[in-house]
């Protein structure tokens, strides 16, 4: 009777078990340990290698970083190799140190070290004493911890350390993230939540979210953050801001992540009291000095301010008549003494010019170069309209030789679907990255541009508008987790490839079976070009939804300023579409330097992507690598979009069962709204452009549904990130 009932029992419970896991308990991988995971490694073929070199290993030095260093190795190998085993310098396999105790290993490696800076690391294997020895060295314990991370990426990579020598220092000294977060903790243009930071509980409460946060950046390589948006709420400068702020950058320090703050130029008035905030008056400098040397009392090693000035309703050095270099000396000279610098934005455009909007911020600036501080770098969009999801690059970069021009990167999705469509965002960056700008000739890239190796910056940066949010998966999606990762590797080197990256990526976060670590970087690589074809094709921008940015929007044409408009800048009209800025039209090429100003003058030569970016073409323009009238092809490629989000989907839904399920669930089901959504781009841009065209949708492509009317007629008070 008493094995009959425990046999009803366990019944019962087998069927409890497995109705909870049909319906309701999923245990796994949420996204919450992004690419730091540890998991076993499978592959029996290295795990014995592994384990013979790096489960003995010792960290040299008594700082909070080498604190770090040793707390990452010990739960990282317990969770890798499942071993671990912290030991003495002479019993170690694996070695990590700074200079000195490295070079008893290895004399040159101090050679090495000396060309590799304070960020830079070495990794070496080698024989020592008869014994395998991995060594990381580094001048600095920041260094050292970097170093680690390497070291860690590439056995969570599966990669051979039989030969490894690795000899890397960033190409880029400030590699920041920007958060757009206010101190209500609605972030702009995020989508993944709330602001991480809970200003209203600092400083005392400090969530563990923020030390993995700060950890998380050290694994990448990035050095700092701007914790606040760049419509800067003054409270920030306030002395109980101020006690947060610090809480955070002690918390940051030992991972080598400074903190920088974004500021509302006008304070001196609004917090201080002052009559005025012009940067000329004495009286506002003495402000500027008094709050920056309080700043610095409090925080050491703060880094310095972002500011966005005379844009979008900000204030500025121009409501005094003063030039952005003189506002941009006055806080650059406040810093100077405590090493402090100013990222100055040139997100600049103004009605009162009268000028066609790509071209204000070259106008503004170039004549300015030669005028700023050495500490001041002026932070530029990539391309020169706004964060679309292509646009050419900025003429900024290159146009100035003395003046660091600083990239800023949009990682959040702002135009590109938000936090539901699967765009990993590498190849958009590296398409910038490898533009050539022929500043000085060929070659001369936007990434050497902007890592001061075509004119020797004394600084140079690179900024990401951050997409983390309060989301236990950081990002809202687990695939946009890439897109910070991806900042942060391009930050440290504009040469590493985006495919590269989403493959190390790809073992890091999700597996590293070759058969899904193949499918899921082709999805990556695929996924921006299909998000440009559903949404903006041949070098079409600006058509969004108005304010939240949330859809299609082609035929808004009624806000109050002629370039808020997308019809402005599709120009879409009987005799064809595009905005003509080649010489014929506003010649926004002349910005560029020859020959890609002549290059991208004629439509011709110029590339395909850019098309309708420089040129009005008529609808019957013939489309050189497809033979297609402009009409057809600009449908096709909407087409095109979607099919491709749909090849996306069914790749992932094929990978059902290899990935963790609750990391496969929330991908699938974003792919779905991505699906409906690349579907709606297309049927409403195909339908608005169509009444232009008066052309019929190419045959064997099925028509569009829904009508014009309603897609027109769709609104979203709600949409998230909204700005003010
Ligand atoms: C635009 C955003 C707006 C930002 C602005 C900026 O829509 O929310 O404040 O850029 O970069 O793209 O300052």
């Amino acid at each position: 009777m008493k094995k009959l009932l425990s046999m009803v029992w366990v019944c019962i419970m087998s069927l409890t078990a497995l109705y909870a896991n049909a319906s309701s308990i999923v245990t796994g991988e949420d996204g919450y340990r992004l690419w730091l995971k540890y998991d076993p490694i499978q592959n029996q073929g290295i795990l014995p290698e592994y384990k013979k070199w790096l489960v003995n290993w010792h960290v040299e030095g008594n700082s909070k970083t080498s604190q770090i260093i040793r707390d990452e190795l010990d739960y990282a190998f317990n969770g890798l190799l499942q071993a671990s085993n912290p030991t003495v310098l002479n019993s170690a396999n694996l070695v990590v140190a700074t200079a000195k105790t490295a070079s008893q290993f290895l004399p040159e490696v101090n050679q090495q070290l000396s060309q590799l800076g304070d960020e830079g690391y070495v990794i070496r294997q080698m024989r020592y004493n008869n014994k395998p020895v991995v060594l990381v060295a580094a001048n600095t314990d920041i260094g050292a911890l970097y170093g680690t991370f390497a070291l860690l990426r590439l056995v969570q990579t599966e990669s051979d350390l039989s030969h490894i020598n690795v000899a890397t220092a960033p190409k880029t000294k400030v590699r920041v993230l920007n958060h757009w977060d206010n101190p209500d903790r609605h972030v702009e243009r995020g989508f993944a939540g709330e602001s991480i930071w809970d200003w209203h509980k600092l400083p005392d409460y400090k969530y563990q979210k923020y030390t993995d946060y700060a950890r998380a950046n050290a694994s990448i390589g990035i050095n700092g953050t701007v914790l606040n948006n760049v419509n800067a709420d003054p409270i920030m400068l306030t002395p109980a801001y101020l006690e947060k702020v610090k809480a955070l950058a002690d918390l940051f320090r030992p991972y080598g992540l400074k903190v920088y703050l974004s500021i509302k130029f006008n304070s001196p008035a609004t917090l201080g009291g002052l009559k005025n905030s012009d940067p000329l008056n004495p009286d506002v400098q003495v402000w500027w000095d008094k709050k920056v040397a309080e700043i610095y009392q409090l925080i050491p090693d703060f880094g310095g301010f972002l500011v966005k000035a005379n844009s979008e309703g900000q204030p500025g050095p121009g409501d005094y008549g003063r030039t952005h270099a003189q506002g941009a000396n006055m806080l650059a000279d406040a810093l100077k003494p405590h090493g402090g610098i100013v990222m100055w934005r040139a997100f600049v455009y103004a009605n009162e010019k009268n000028e066609e909007r790509s071209k204000q911020a070259y106008s503004e600036f170039k004549p300015l170069d030669g005028k700023f501080r050495e500490n001041v770098m002026v932070q530029v969009k990539n391309g020169p309209i706004d964060f679309q999801p292509r646009e050419p690059i900025s003429p900024l970069f290159g146009a100035t030789k003395q003046t660091p021009m600083m990239m800023e990167f949009q990682i959040t999705m702002e135009y590109l679907g938000f936090s539901t469509h699967f765009v990993y965002l590498g190849p958009m960056y590296e398409e910038v990255l490898k533009t050539d700008t022929y500043a000085k000739g060929k070659g001369s890239t936007v990434g050497k541009v902007v890592a001061g190796e075509v004119y020797d910056y004394p600084i140079t940066g690179m900024a990401g508008v951050s997409n983390i949010g309060s989301d236990r998966n950081w990002t809202g999606h687990i695939i946009l987790q890439s897109n910070w990762y991806v900042f942060g590797r391009m930050a440290w080197d504009y040469n590493i490839s985006a495919e590269q990256v989403a493959e190390e990526w790809t073992r890091m976060t999700l597996s590293n079976k070759p058969a899904v670590v193949k499918k899921v970087t082709e999805m990556m690589m695929l996924s921006h070009e299909a998000t440009v074809n559903y949404m903006t094709p041949l070098g079409l921008h600006h058509i969004m939804g108005t304010g939240h940015h949330y859809g299609p929007g082609p035929w808004v044409d009624d806000l109050g300023r002629a370039d808020w408009n997308p019809v402005y800048y599709h120009r879409a009209a009987k005799d064809g579409i595009g905005f003509d800025r080649s010489p014929s039209g506003v010649n926004a090429v002349e910005q560029y330097f020859s020959p890609l100003k002549e290059q991208l003058a004629d439509p011709k030569t110029t590339p395909e992507k850019y098309l309708l970016w420089f040129h009005h073409l008529p609808w019957d323009y013939k489309v050189e690598s497809s033979g297609r009238t402009l009409w057809n092809e600009i449908v096709h490629r909407y087409y095109l979009g979607v099919e491709q989000v749909a090849q996306i989907n069914q790749s992932w839904d094929s990978l059902k069962g290899q990935i963790d399920p609750l990391q496969f669930k929330q991908v699938q089901m974003a792919n779905t709204i991505h699906l409906k959504e690349a579907i709606w781009w297309r049927n409403a841009c195909v339908l608005y452009f169509q009444t232009f065209s008066n052309q019929p949708i190419p045959e064997g492509l099925e028509k569009p549904k829904g009508t014009l009317e309603a897609y027109k007629a769709m609104q979203f008070p709600f949409a998230p990130g909204q700005g003010e």
